[in-house]
């Protein structure tokens, strides 16, 4: 029999619903635990194209955005490969932001339709699980101001959500809402426990196509 592969699960949410934290904390325990696993953050900003992306975040460097849109979608992409080939070895990956980012970001702007958005991004790795992290607006502010990168500012983060709740309606997908008003540590369990779940699941069925 084949090994048993690795499961790829995405964590999305609003802005400092804790995405990052949970990320590190969810790969520390699985490889403690005897996994392997490993984190990935979209944008994945060490290549040509996530340096480019850093810039446009930063407001250092403004791209048209259509074209920002398929470079974001392009930076996941480069990505696929070694995605594939670790999830085939048996490596479990937590990706911190993935394609739903990517469509609700965009999404929120003037004149772009989800349709559109979904398009470059149809076909990459389908994550077994998508944890979405909760947070009310108050709750979110309670833990500080926005940074000073392109969106955000609570008007478009609102857009941002609704996008979101848009593509949670998506049922061939496997979304958990979890409620990260909590704390970090109970946080950590749940997501843990979940997390963990998936993989015996998912361990010898195959990896799935986004959006086909
Ligand atoms: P982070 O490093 O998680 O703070 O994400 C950086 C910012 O980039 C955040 O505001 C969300 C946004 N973002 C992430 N992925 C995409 C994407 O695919 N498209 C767009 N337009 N924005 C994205
Ligand atoms: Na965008
Ligand atoms: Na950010």
């Amino acid at each position: 029999m084949a090994g048993a592969r690795g499961a790829l699960i995405a964590l999305e949410g609003v802005d400092r619903a804790g995405k990052s934290t949970q990320g590190r904390r969810l790969v520390e325990a699985l490889r403690a635990g005897g996994h392997r696993a490993d984190l990935l953050r979209f944008p994945e900003r060490t290549t040509e194209i996530g340096r480019l992306l850093g810039a446009y975040l930063a407001g250092e460097k403004d791209v048209e955005d259509h074209a920002v849109h398929l470079l974001f979608s392009a930076n996941r992409w480069e990505h696929v490969p070694s995605m594939k080939e670790k999830l085939r070895q048996g490596v479990t990956l937590v990706v911190d932001r993935y394609a739903f980012s990517g469509v609700a970001f965009t999404s929120a702007k003037e004149n772009f339709c989800v349709d559109w958005c979904k398009q470059p991004d149809i076909g990459l790795p389908k994550p077994d699980l998508i944890l979405f992290l909760q947070l009310s607006p108050e709750e979110a502010a309670a833990r500080g101001d926005f940074g000073s990168e392109r969106y955000e500012n609570s008007l478009f983060q609102e857009k941002v959500l609704k996008s979101f709740y848009h593509l949670m309606k998506d049922k061939t997908l496997n979304w958990k809402m979890i409620d990260a008003s909590k704390s970090i540590e109970d946080l950590h369990r749940e997501i843990k426990s979940i997390a963990e779940e998936t993989m015996l699941e998912v361990q010898n069925k195959p990896l799935g196509e986004l959006w086909k």
